[in-house]
């Protein structure tokens, strides 16, 4: 487990290795002072995870301050096994010294604890209620489906391809004309789905496929440029080369299993 404090004063970022260097510039945007374990936010994440950065993004929209503290899955802290004991997975959201897990739930959650700031969720019952349903969708089916592309290859590659492109032709109904899901504005189907227009190109390359392409998604490959200049999400991707290299070796490591 990694964790970051203000403690780093100094620009020590030059000297580190690129990952580490990015997790220490991360942290000093948003930490707080010694002594006040209890008090204010956290968020157990692991810098790779396009789930434990949306509830990132949900409190840089709201400007919360929190520490960030990354996790190594294959040897989870036992501050993350005790608060989120039933998945031990991340995203876990410590506010106050109490924890919630899913990130889904995180994102509401902080939308109405921080209920004055950036309105996160729809303010209007139905379109919540839409955004919620398409979230739903994105997440059982669209995931459902793109997640075994990463670990096929040939035909069965290229049929599960097409299937990925038809949820997704059916999600990009959800985009027609607007600038983002939730209209204007980044919102919260944005941060459910935020996670394709970072880590699918990588994916792609990785599994030399084409899933979003102008031809087949326009509208959510357009998205894509506009979701990765959002401040929130600029500020906390992980560097490209280190998660391309991390989603090879998975790969390889996948297929040759
Ligand atoms: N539905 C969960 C999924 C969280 C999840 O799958 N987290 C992964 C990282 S992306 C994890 O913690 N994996 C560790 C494990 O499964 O033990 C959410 O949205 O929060």
């Amino acid at each position: 487990m990694e964790t970051m404090t203000r403690k780093h004063q100094f620009d020590l970022t030059s000297q580190l290795p690129t990952s580490q260097a990015f997790l220490l510039r991360r942290s000093q945007a948003s930490s707080r002072p010694p002594g006040m374990a209890d008090k204010g936010v956290k968020v157990f994440g692991m810098w790779a995870s396009p789930m434990a950065i949306r509830a990132e993004w949900a409190l840089r929209l709201k400007g919360v301050d929190y520490e960030y503290i990354d996790e190594d899955l294959a040897n989870k802290s036992e501050a993350l096994l005790r608060y989120n004991p039933v998945t031990e997975k991340v995203p876990v959201l410590v506010h106050d010294g109490k924890p919630l897990a899913e990130s889904t739930v995180i994102v509401e959650y902080i939308d109405e604890a921080w209920k004055d700031g950036y309105p996160i969720m729809p303010a209007d019952p139905f379109e919540r209620a839409q955004a919620r349903f398409w979230a739903r969708f994105a997440e059982e089916k669209c995931n459902a489906a793109l997640y075994p592309i990463f670990m096929t290859t040939g035909e069965a590659q290229s049929k599960l391809v097409q299937e990925a492109q038809q949820c997704l032709k059916t999600l990009e109904t959800a985009l027609e004309g607007k600038t983002f899901f939730g209209g204007d504005a980044f919102g919260y189907l944005d941060i459910v789905t935020g996670w394709y227009a970072y880590w699918l190109p990588i994916i792609e390359e990785v599994t030399g496929v084409a899933i979003v392409t102008d031809e087949a998604l326009p509208l959510i490959k357009a998205w894509f440029d506009r979701v990765v200049v959002v401040d929130a999400v600029k500020a906390t991707l992980p560097p490209r080369d280190k998660l391309l290299a991390l989603n090879k070796a998975r790969r390889e490591q996948l297929l040759s299993a």
